[in-house]
């Protein structure tokens, strides 16, 4: 189990990955971020402190957070000092269709590059799919050919860093020759996803951590050992749980899309939570997964993915 003082990154609001480059240990989630998503984004940056968004074409948003990165520009803050990820949508998982989707989540977000593009899911899926898909709607997965595409991307400077989200060990394996896969995984305490943490700890890769206050549907926000720990640190239970996160080393976007917890959600350096208070955090019972991409890859009779269990190698 990872320690309360993983690696010894306590203090730090930022983590290098293996390429070199920086990445903000803290970045805004975009998902379901609604009408607001702009001016939530150019709050974050210019009055919160974020230099880190996170966000995806599937999401719906990027115009809008382009628009917020753009106000945040105009206000001072430099392209070079932001850190923005994207992620390519499983109907695009095929190489020819790599550059093409980059170009347009680029043209969205009113960038000339990416710091960090992600396959978002290791599923391809048929334009239009439905969820869940029909009979013949989750198509073959081509991952080198996509991964040999997103590197040309890296070469031509479109992306400074690639990666993957939603992997397994099993499925990290068969990219780990490439040098440098950051990963972002669904992470809180009631899913800690030890197997691939670990897994990517011992390639030196850096992990994010995604929905870290459990997502809307399995908010650990009113957990009682969570709200516990917050009384006694003095700090909110949002704070308590992206602390955690970034205790176990990793990055983390939590999304919010009211004002006063984005900036609640980035006020977690100068302290810690210590050792006896974190174990009780990795206590709370390790339940499911939030996201388990069930609604989005199962086939309960056609496949080719009949269980989320399959989706997930059977690591679960
Ligand atoms: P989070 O764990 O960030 O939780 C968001 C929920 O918590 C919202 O309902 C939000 O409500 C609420 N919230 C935020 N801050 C606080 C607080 N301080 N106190 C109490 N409640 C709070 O869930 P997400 O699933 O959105 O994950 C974060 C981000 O990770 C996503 O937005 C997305 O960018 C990324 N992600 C990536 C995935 C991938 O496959 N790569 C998958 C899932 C997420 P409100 O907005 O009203 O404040
Ligand atoms: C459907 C997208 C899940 C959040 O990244
Ligand atoms: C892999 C990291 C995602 C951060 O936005």
């Amino acid at each position: 189990m990872a320690s309360a003082k993983a690696m010894g990154q306590m203090e730090q609001d930022h983590f290098v990955l293996k390429s070199g480059h920086t990445m903000p240990a803290i970045g805004l989630g975009t998902w379901r971020a609604g009408s607001d998503t702009a001016q939530n984004v150019q709050t974050a940056i210019t009055e919160a402190g974020y230099r880190h968004v996170d966000t995806a074409a599937q999401y719906g948003v990027e115009k809008e957070v382009g628009q917020g990165l753009k106000a945040a520009m105009e206000a001072g803050i430099d392209r070079k000092d932001l850190f923005v990820t994207s992620k390519i949508w499983c109907t695009n998982l095929v190489p020819e269709r790599v550059r093409p989707s980059l170009k347009n989540t680029l043209k969205d977000l009113e960038l000339d590059y990416l710091d960090l593009y992600l396959i978002h899911w290791p599923f391809r899926l048929k334009d239009g799919a439905h969820m869940p898909p029909e009979a013949g709607e989750v198509l073959e997965f081509d991952m080198e050919g996509v991964w040999r595409e997103m590197e040309n991307l890296v070469k031509d400077g479109l992306v400074k860093d690639i990666g993957v989200c939603n992997y397994t060990v099993t499925k990290l394996n068969r990219l780990m020759q490439s040098a440098s896969i950051p990963p972002a995984m669904e992470m809180h305490p009631g899913w800690k996803n030890e197997k691939i943490l670990e897994a990517c700890k011992k390639h030196g890769i850096h992990v994010t951590a995604y929905s870290p206050l459990g997502s809307s549907e399995k908010n650990l926000v009113h957990d009682p050992v969570v709200e516990k720990v917050a009384n006694k640190l003095n700090k909110t239970p949002g704070q308590v749980l992206i602390k955690w996160s970034l205790q176990r080393g990793t990055s983390v976007i939590p999304k919010s899309s009211k004002d006063e917890r984005i900036k609640e959600n980035i006020q977690v350096f100068g302290w810690e939570i210590p050792e006896e208070d974190f174990k009780a955090l990795c206590s709370i019972k390790d339940d499911k997964r939030v996201l388990t991409g069930e609604e989005l890859f199962v086939n309960k009779t056609h496949g080719p993915y009949k269980s989320a269990s399959e989706l997930w190698d059977h690591e679960d």
